[in-house]
């Protein structure tokens, strides 16, 4: 462990002045890493090969096994989650507007805008955080293309009634799957729902490439064209049959995906046991829930996310970010203040309130897991967090005095 316990009176918090519970900064998303020695041979093969990228030997493998275990006729590697959305959407051909949450990483609604498809904002179900199905309807419009779903945290949208609500108005439907590597729903792997899905293998997902992602599909058609846009729309040498982009995914990456493919279960055990640690460690905390996932189902656990109810809890979320933050946990209010508040989208007349998420997007904390979080770490983060909520009055107190000394020295 790299901190110490924090039990005890609030006198001892930073906040009040104590030393931090943690030297080092613990982060929400620190890299998972497999066997390095592996990793390090397979670099070297690449050298000896001298194929750095371009639909190398360790792409095309890596692709192959991901398309076995999502059960999916294709897999097409890319260079990040983003390109993945972009070059997906562009692929199944969508236009116009695209129905999709706001509650979500800006990267889903940036990758619409910047090819010139405007994200139409939907509000969430509160009990799932993803898009509610019944509130997509009313959005529809002569100008929508698609609907995109998000399976935020890893937990599936509704698939099946996002499907029918596509089918009767004729629109596609694909996902963004960045959360949801190696998760399940209705006994079936994500990938293979709607149109395509578009994973994200950034260095803070529970499977990473450094940087990288994926696009999933069934359709061969679909298949085809993402492949062709992510090499400038190349179709063989020196034959251009389409708008394309350089969405490739290099060696590197891939070798650093087929090394923690290996290691996969690992990560998700070391998930799952931390879940189940703050699971019991915050239990009874008046007005903090922390968010479950679906029993019977794969899941990769890879965000702890708690939420605050204000109504209920004695500190706000943002108190406990601050009493967090000065322990040196650096827990993350994920996804504030919603994509629909953030430029360019924030001057955009909406069309449907979006109560749920502008109430969700004030609750919700995201805190430390991953293999590089300890036992140790998340019983010293419950800790701190026990105890904050045990004296609240002088918490908040504290984050008002230390926010308005803040507020002076910026003057
Ligand atoms: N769709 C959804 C639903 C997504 O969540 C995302 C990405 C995307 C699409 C787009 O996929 P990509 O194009 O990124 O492949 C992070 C990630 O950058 C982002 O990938 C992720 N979602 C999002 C939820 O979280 P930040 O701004 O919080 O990232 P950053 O770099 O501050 O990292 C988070 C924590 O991890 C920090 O506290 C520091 C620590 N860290 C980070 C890196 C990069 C490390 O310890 N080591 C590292 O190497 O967005």
């Amino acid at each position: 462990m790299k901190g110490r316990q924090t039990t005890g009176s609030t006198s001892r918090l930073a906040l009040f002045g104590g030393n931090p519970t943690f030297e080092a900064a613990l982060h929400v998303g620190r890299p998972n890493v497999g066997d390095r020695e592996r990793f390090a041979r397979r670099i070297d093969v690449m050298f000896d090969r001298r194929w750095l990228t371009n639909n190398g030997a360790y792409v095309r493998e890596l692709e192959s096994r991901l398309a076995r275990l999502l059960d999916v006729r294709h897999c097409i590697a890319v260079c990040n989650g983003t390109t993945a959305l972009q070059i997906m959407a562009k692929a199944c051909g969508f236009d116009g507007e695209i129905i999709m949450p706001s509650f979500t990483f800006v990267a889903t609604a940036h990758a619409l805008e910047w090819q010139g498809v405007t994200p139409v904002f939907c509000d969430i179900d509160p009990a799932t955080h993803n898009i509610d199905p019944a509130k997509v309807e009313e959005l529809i419009t002569s100008e929508t293309s698609a609907i995109l779903g998000v399976h935020v945290w890893g937990r599936a949208c509704d698939v099946e009634t996002l499907e029918g609500v596509a089918l009767r108005h004729g629109l596609g439907l694909c996902f963004d799957a960045a959360h949801a590597f190696a998760c399940s729903t209705a006994s079936r792997m994500i990938g293979g729902g709607g149109l395509a899905e578009a994973f994200s293998f950034h260095a803070t997902k529970f499977f990473n490439t450094f940087e990288g992602g994926a696009i999933t599909t069934n359709d061969d058609q679909v298949a085809a064209r993402c492949r062709r846009m992510r090499d400038f729309g190349f179709a063989g040498i020196d034959r251009v049959e389409s708008l394309g982009i350089n969405g490739k995914m290099n060696e590197a990456s891939a070798a650093m995906g087929l090394t923690n493919l290996e290691a996969l279960q690992t990560f998700i055990d070391t998930n799952a046991r931390n879940h189940r640690l703050y699971r019991s460690g915050l239990e009874g905390i008046p007005g903090l829930t922390l968010v479950l996932y679906p029993q019977g189902e794969q899941c990769n656990f890879q965000y702890v996310v708690i939420e605050i109810d204000e109504s209920t809890s004695a500190l706000s979320r943002d108190e406990l970010q601050a009493v967090l933050h000065a322990e040196n946990v650096l827990a993350r209010r994920y996804f504030f203040p919603g994509c629909h508040r953030m430029p360019p989208y924030r001057d955009r007349v909406l069309q449907a309130p979006l109560t749920e998420t502008d109430r969700l997007t004030g609750r919700t904390l995201a805190l430390p897991t991953g293999t590089a979080v300890t036992a140790e770490d998340v019983a010293a983060v419950c800790g701190i967090i026990r105890l904050a909520a045990s004296d609240a009055a002088a918490v908040r107190a504290a984050v008002a005095a230390t926010t308005a000394g803040d507020t002076a020295l910026a003057r």
